[in-house]
């Protein structure tokens, strides 16, 4: 079969996507480039707009790994000038970076969609844990992505220490690719980034802080994540998303900070669920039942906080991701639905990923 939309295949199409593609005629074929909440950032040929799914779509896929996430491929509804789309239909998945459902069999959270390699990345210092490596790349070829490891912030350690992490990694009869790198010193990046494959998707994964963000912006050579934000109002709530999916100039396509609308914290599955889960356990103490933890009398968080029983870098670490997860700008009861949501993150995320 011929590929009839080759003006996409910067955005990471092909002949595979062509053959299972049903959109209608006059539909623009676009790609998820970022989920945040309620609010799609898609991208085609001709740039980034928002869209929303249609209300016929919501109605016929209810469960969340229905929903587009990024990566996706959609068929959208849009006017030519148009800044909103409305998404009609999901193109079938070529691959599939996704955790189950803690407690449900039929559904999954996706993290993201078409995705070609996922770079699983863990930090030499204090960060690198065989056994979630292991979860990672299980993950990983179960969705049907080919898999990388990447460990970073070698200057941080001696070259004995990161050479005996890979050699532990080999000694469990893992083959995977490692690569090693800093960002700070630049060891380790060109090699890298020789690596990746234009029209090839790639998908970082791993704990906060172990230097995926860093390592992308020095790939675009800019800002490009602090940045690169679309802001505009979808049905009257003025937001901004922040772009996920990105084109390097080299032609590959990267995904950071996937996941997002879910809880806005899958950069946290290093261990931060665990103190979360200490958070989550005070709050019913609190005196007023919508505490949000930052300034009320009668707060349990806080002064578990002040007594030193919670620490206050992880209480920093749970506004932070809190806040990135877009928690202040929801009502009540939706804060109510993401506590519950969280709850269930912490627990999946328990016997999988942060179970070291
Ligand atoms: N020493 C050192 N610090 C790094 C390296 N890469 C990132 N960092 C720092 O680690 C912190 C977290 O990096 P970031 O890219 O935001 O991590 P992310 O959460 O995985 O996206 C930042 O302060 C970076 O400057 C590295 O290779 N070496
Ligand atoms: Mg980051
Ligand atoms: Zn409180």
């Amino acid at each position: 079969m011929e590929n009839r939309h080759p003006e996409l295949n910067d955005l990471g199409w092909d002949v595979w996507f062509e053959q299972r593609v049903g959109c209608k005629p006059a539909d623009t074929i676009a790609r998820v480039a970022a989920v945040d909440r309620d609010q799609w950032l898609l991208v085609d040929q001709v740039g980034p707009f928002r869209a929303k799914p249609a209300g016929s779509y919501l109605h016929r896929h209810r469960l969340s790994h229905e929903m587009p996430c990024v990566g996706d491929w959609v068929c959208v509804e849009k006017q030519p000038g148009d800044d909103f789309g409305v998404i009609y239909a999901l193109l079938e998945r070529r691959t599939t970076l996704r955790r189950k459902s803690a407690g449900d069999a039929v559904e999954y959270q996706m993290i993201a969609a078409n995705i070609d390699y996922v770079l699983i990345v863990q930090s030499c210092h204090v960060d690198f844990n065989l056994k979630r490596l292991e979860r990672y790349l299980v993950m990983t070829r179960e969705g049907g992505a080919e898999p990388y490891i990447l460990l970073t912030k070698t200057d941080m350690v001696e070259p004995a220490v990161v050479s005996a992490q890979v050699a532990e990694i080999r000694a469990a009869g893992i083959a995977t690719p490692v690569l090693t790198l800093s960002n700070v010193t630049q060891a380790g990046v060109e090699e890298f980034r020789r690596l990746l494959l234009p029209g090839k998707t790639y998908c970082f994964v791993g704990s906060s802080g172990v230097g995926k963000s860093t390592l992308i912006n020095r790939l675009i050579g800019h800002e490009a994540l602090e940045t690169k934000a679309v802001s505009g109002t979808g049905e009257g709530r003025h937001t901004t998303v922040r772009r996920a999916l990105m084109r390097l100039e080299g032609g590959a396509l990267v995904i950071d900070n996937p996941g997002m609308r879910e809880f806005g914290i899958l950069d946290a599955e290093g261990g931060l669920g665990d103190s979360f889960s200490n958070i989550a356990a005070l709050a019913p103490g609190c005196r007023y039942r919508n505490c949000s933890h930052t300034s009320e009398s009668g707060c349990a968080v806080l002064a578990a906080v002040s007594s030193g029983e919670i620490s206050r870098a992880h209480y920093q670490n749970y506004l932070k991701l809190r806040k990135e997860s877009g928690f202040h700008q929801l009502s009540y009861a939706e804060r109510r639905k993401k506590e519950r949501d969280f709850g269930r993150y912490i627990k999946s995320a328990k016997g999988s990923l942060d179970d070291d």
